[in-house]
């Protein structure tokens, strides 16, 4: 599995430093919609789920916390400790966020508008998703 990393350009001087993100450019498609977490209990995993058509990308902007991003065949844990760090999330993918630090504040961008239906939400079904669109290609469907 390709882990895609977006390495923002900061733009510090000697007051500190600033990143700016326009869709398009610094984040590859349509922002759509921009929600954060915060305040995260330690020993919490949240996701547990993947998207059929949303993609993302997470920045940890404060603290730090773990990806685990499974395509149905492999995962990995990608730490996420750096806020001009952005780890991207495509569509398809199972993903699980986890080992939050207590300063942790996880800044998310979407390329859709928050849809429950877009959600599948249980591992087994998950695997199927998966199983049927490789079948459906493999069928030039
Ligand atoms: C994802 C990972 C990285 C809304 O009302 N609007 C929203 O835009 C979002 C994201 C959530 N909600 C509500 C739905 C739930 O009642 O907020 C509550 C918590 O959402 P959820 O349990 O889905 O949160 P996570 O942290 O498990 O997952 C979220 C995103 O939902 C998901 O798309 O990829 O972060």
């Amino acid at each position: 599995m390709q882990v895609v990393k977006y390495m923002f350009q900061p733009h510090g001087d000697e007051r500190g430093q600033l990143i700016a993100l326009e869709e398009f450019k610094d984040i590859p498609f349509r922002i759509k919609r921009v929600y954060f977490m915060y305040d995260t209990l330690e020993g919490v995993v949240r996701g547990l789920h993947a998207h059929k058509t949303l993609e993302q990308i997470l920045v940890c902007i404060h603290g730090s916390c773990k990806i685990k991003l499974d395509n149905g065949r492999e995962t990995k844990i990608i730490p996420l400790e750096k806020p001009y760090e952005g780890l991207y999330v495509p569509s398809s993918m199972w993903r699980e966020m986890f080992d939050f630090s207590p300063d942790a504040v996880l800044l998310v961008f979407a390329s859709e508008l928050y849809d429950e239906n877009d959600y599948i939400r249980d591992y087994g079904e998950f695997k199927k998703y998966i199983a049927d669109k490789e079948k459906e290609k493999s069928e030039g469907i």
